[in-house]
């Protein structure tokens, strides 16, 4: 254990090999920077006071790290920073993964599951000391050669899982020169999670969509979620052994998604390994080279392994396989995923939860606390506080809207989001020309071919060539509710852990974007 006075770092930057870390300060901070784990988990300056404990409990795997949600301190994963009262900003960070950051009282401290990793330490200015850590974050974890990211359609965000071959040629058609570089086929393709396979939707098969695809002039990209599985899957059924399990012998809960109990693959498990590398070849094979690969964590939660190994260091593994298979051409968009340990080993990274088309709602926001859950508000949030992992690699702040046909944000709020989708230099939209006015349409063509410089001019403030940008209205957090509207969120939470309410609400969904579709 080694311990820091405040003396010795003031203004200055150190790095020091410890497993267990502590920094002393000078009195209590004004604000925490909180990370969190996995692209969809909250990452912003909060205040000291506890957060409360989001909401439902059940997607907790999917959305936090569920090893530190209950924490009431200030903490994150594998970096923290505090704000003291002079504005200046002390940054403690690993250069290794499976660590953990945390504050009680006046003392910072860093905590590693594994061995020792270096923590880079450093107090000053906030963009200065982030452009250091992240620095020495590359030299360590490498990084990519980053070259102008494609632009990319995406179907997730206009159909939902309701795509079919039909509506996805029709779609394809209808984009005609529009400047994509990517078109991508969502989830909604595939038979279940865990099997891999086109369904009954898609009867010419998923060689013929990349070929439709590579026809426009324009490279196949296709979402996977490869390391988790529903039970439902044929998978699961063939090899409940290459599942995840906790020291009880219990699968160990990938959380909830698809009306369904989720799985985690044991990707230490040298079947499982073989078949995620088969897998690879067979996307690739079939044509797609933009590889969207979603619920990552699922190779990174706790649990006894094949190969007795931390469990990011397996997923770090885990992901080094992945790319390796696919091939270093293709385009590697990771999603759901723990952020340090893919670092240098895919091109682009989701680092928000979802955009939404809606700004925020009541019940996530105010009742559950939800700041992972989908919604345009939640995404900015956490992207803007991700942005100096910029120089490692390509941030995708999710799609950007310009329809408002099945949109209620206003022309501020979808502003707003096509901005940070500038800062990032990574434009993506799932918008249909079917739904779009020829204005809109005129606006998503200026977007994909700009490229406003930026600048950053304060925590949230930019100028995007001679604009000002400001994202405070995507900043706030809720407060924490008492008497009436606790016992109401408390309820209400307790009935959102329920299956039958999960799966009722889904096929609520369901049928809304199946008529979407048929509006087509
Ligand atoms: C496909 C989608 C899209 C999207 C991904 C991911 O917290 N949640 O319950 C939650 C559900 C889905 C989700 C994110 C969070 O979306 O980010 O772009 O590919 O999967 O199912």
């Amino acid at each position: 254990m080694t311990t820091h006075q405040f003396s010795e770092i003031q203004n200055n930057t150190q790095i020091v090999k410890a497993k267990d870390l502590y920094i002393e300060l000078p009195s209590q901070p004004v604000k925490y920077y909180r990370h969190g784990w996995q692209s969809w988990s909250l990452a912003a300056w909060t205040d000291l006071s506890p957060l409360p404990v989001q909401k439902p409990a059940i997607f907790h795997p999917l959305q936090v790290d569920a090893e530190h949600v209950l924490d009431p301190k200030p903490n994150g994963s594998w970096l923290g920073a505090v704000e003291l009262a002079d504005g200046s900003v002390l940054l403690l960070g690993a250069l290794g993964v499976d660590s953990h950051v945390s504050l009680k009282g006046n003392q910072l401290s860093g905590r590693c599951d594994a061995e020792a990793v270096e923590w880079f330490i450093a107090h000053g200015q906030e963009q200065v000391i982030f452009r250091e850590y992240v620095r020495e974050l590359g030299v360590r974890f490498g990084q990519i050669q980053k070259g102008v990211a494609p632009r990319v359609w995406c179907s997730w965000y206009s159909f939902y899982t309701m795509i079919d071959e039909a509506v996805l040629h029709k779609t394809f058609e209808a984009l005609g020169d529009l400047p994509f570089d990517v078109l991508q086929v969502d989830d909604g393709w595939q038979m279940d999670i865990g099997d891999w396979e086109a369904n009954a939707k898609f009867p010419s098969g998923m060689k013929s969509l990349a070929d439709r695809i590579k026809s426009t002039g324009r490279r196949a990209g296709l979402w996977l979620a490869p390391l988790i599985a529903t039970k439902s899957s044929k998978l699961f059924h063939e090899h409940p052994d290459w599942f995840l399990r906790d020291d009880t012998g219990k699968f160990v809960s990938a959380g909830f998604n698809w009306g369904q109990p989720l799985v985690a693959l044991d990707t230490t498990h040298p079947d499982a390994t073989r078949w995620l590398v088969a897998l690879m070849e067979q996307v690739r094979a079939w044509g797609f080279d933009y590889l969207k690969l979603d619920f990552l964590y699922g190779g990174a939660l706790k649990g006894r392994r094949f190969k007795d190994m931390p469990r990011e260091a397996a997923y770090r593994e885990c992901l080094r396989t992945l790319r390796e298979a696919m091939g270093a051409d293709a385009f590697f968009l990771t999603c759901g995923t723990p952020i340090l340990p893919a670092l240098g080993l895919c091109d682009a990274m989701r680092v928000g939860p979802d955009v939404a088309d809606e700004w925020d709602n009541y019940r996530n926001a105010e009742l559950f606390y939800n700041p992972s859950i989908p919604g345009t508000k939640n995404a900015i949030r956490t992207t803007l506080h991700r942005l100096w992992l910029k120089p490692l690699l390509h941030v995708d702040p999710d799609v950007a809207y310009f329809e408002s046909a099945h949109n209620s944000l206003t022309k501020e709020q979808k502003r707003l989001l096509q901005d940070l989708a500038q800062i990032c230099e990574f434009k993506a939209t799932s918008d249909l020309p079917q739904w779009m006015t020829k204005n809109e349409t005129d606006e998503l063509r200026a977007f994909l071919t700009s490229a406003p410089k930026a600048e950053q001019t304060g925590r949230y403030t930019f100028r995007l060539d001679d604009r000002e940008v400001d994202f405070t209205p995507a900043m706030s957090l809720p407060k924490q509710k008492t008497g009436t509207f606790a016992l109401l969120a408390g309820f209400l939470s307790w009935i959102g852990d329920r299956h039958l309410v999960l799966r009722i609400n889904k096929m609520l969904d369901d049928g809304k974007f199946r008529k979407r579709r048929e509006g087509l």
